[in-house]
């Protein structure tokens, strides 16, 4: 994942100080800047930080006119800092000032860069008996996962329920109206379509509830009946293409929130987002496309046939053959998926010609995310 690259550390070769902040020129010779109160803010001292990287300082005496009455590389190759006014002293570790660097080189750098791909891609497949047993395997695998947003497990056993052990072994299941895990198959008064035999194009899950689920498993326990074949599309990619070839609709999708929901008995889940979801930078973040639970439009007139016409266009280029993988899920195979990213979908089944069964459930995305983190400490490459 692009922003837990490590770089090669890089040493100090100076630190000069300026007019409200510190020059560090790097040994190889490049040279950044660090504000004052920016450095004073971020002390690792242990009144400022306790052990647990849990921050003791008290912003409200944090002083705004920080300024180093002393600044200067220590014996180690670190920065040492004495504040002016109060005296405190601070160091700072070549590594953590690199890793924390704010130029802007250093930001985009760590700046997720997600790989997209199209109908031909092939994403990672592991064995579950090898991914569960070796960390340094899981760690490569969800490295995929996060990258590419969907990744293959094979040989989980097909047993109910080992949907569940495999979300809470890389993340936390997350327990919807839908239960903690949930049955898809083909049923006599289906509260959601996913539980008919009906072809389902591509879509994100759960669109109607927030948060949104971040990840969604689904595993095969039968895969018996004739069709049901699984769709898969970037919904990164299919941004992009809508971007280049009708730029208003994509801001139209990025900008304007739309209603989605899904009600039946127990249940009336509505949520507003924009089909495209952007960060900050205005990057692609997340995708928010499943035009069963789309809820009718509520917005300013003169927008309705534009915002409209944007989503038709979005949703034919998600339809695209060329973006689409197609594959046949068999018993024990097992695909995660990046919710808002890796659009999923399957071709009509006949469920009086054979028994078809998925087994899935949802997964925070924090928990993946951290996993990997955690798996990676220490590592390098
Ligand atoms: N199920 C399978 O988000 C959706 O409504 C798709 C989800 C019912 C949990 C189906
Ligand atoms: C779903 C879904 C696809 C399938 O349950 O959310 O999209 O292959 N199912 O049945
Ligand atoms: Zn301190
Ligand atoms: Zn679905």
């Amino acid at each position: 994942m692009a922003d837990i690259t490590n770089a090669p550390p890089k040493t100090i070769a100076r630190v000069t100080p300026g007019q409200g902040k510190l020059t560090i020129d790097w040994q190889n010779g490049s040279s950044e800047k660090f504000h004052y109160l920016w450095l004073r803010d971020n002390c690792p001292c242990p009144r400022c930080l306790h052990s647990n990287g849990q921050r003791l300082i008290d912003i409200l005496k944090l002083p705004l006119d920080s300024a180093p009455s002393t600044a200067i590389l220590d014996e180690n190759g670190a920065l040492f800092v004495r504040w002016t006014p109060g005296g405190h002293e601070s160091r700072y570790s070549a590594e953590w000032l690199q890793e924390h660097s704010y130029a802007n080189t250093a930001r985009a750098h760590r700046r997720r860069k997600p790989l997209v791909w199209d109908g031909r891609f092939r994403s990672a497949q592991a064995s579950w008996t090898d991914v569960s047993r070796d960390p340094n395997l899981e760690r490569r695998w969800l490295e995929v996962l996060l990258d590419f947003g969907f990744a293959f497990l094979r040989n989980v056993p097909v047993q109910s329920g080992m949907v569940a052990e495999v979300g809470d072994h890389i993340g936390f299941v997350r327990a919807t109206n839908y239960g903690r895990i949930f049955d898809v198959i083909s049923r006599p008064d289906p509260n959601n379509l996913a539980y008919t035999g009906l072809a389902l194009g591509e879509h994100t899950d759960n669109p109607y509830r927030d948060p949104t689920p971040g990840y969604h498993l689904q595993h095969c326990l039968i895969a018996d009946a004739p069709g049901g074949d699984t769709l898969l599309v970037d919904g990164f990619a299919a941004a992009q293409i809508m971007l280049t070839e009708d730029k208003e609709g994509f801001e139209l999708l990025a900008s304007i929130p739309r209603p989605f929901r899904f009600a039946d008995g127990t249940s009336d889940l509505r949520a507003h987002f924009p089909v495209i979801g952007l960060d900050a930078d205005g990057m692609v973040k997340e995708i928010h496309f499943n035009n069963r639970s789309a809820a009718p439009l509520d917005i300013a007139s003169q927008l309705v046939i534009p915002y409209t016409k944007a989503y038709q266009r979005f949703a034919q280029i998600l339809a695209r053959p060329e973006l689409t993988i197609v594959l046949r899920m068999m018993p024990g195979d097992l695909v995660v998926m990046e919710n808002g990213r890796a659009l999923h979908g399957r071709s009509a089944f006949d469920p009086n010609a054979g028994a078809r069964h998925l087994q899935g459930c949802y997964v925070d995305k924090d928990g993946v995310e951290s996993r990997y983190r955690v798996l990676s400490r220490g590592v390098t490459s």
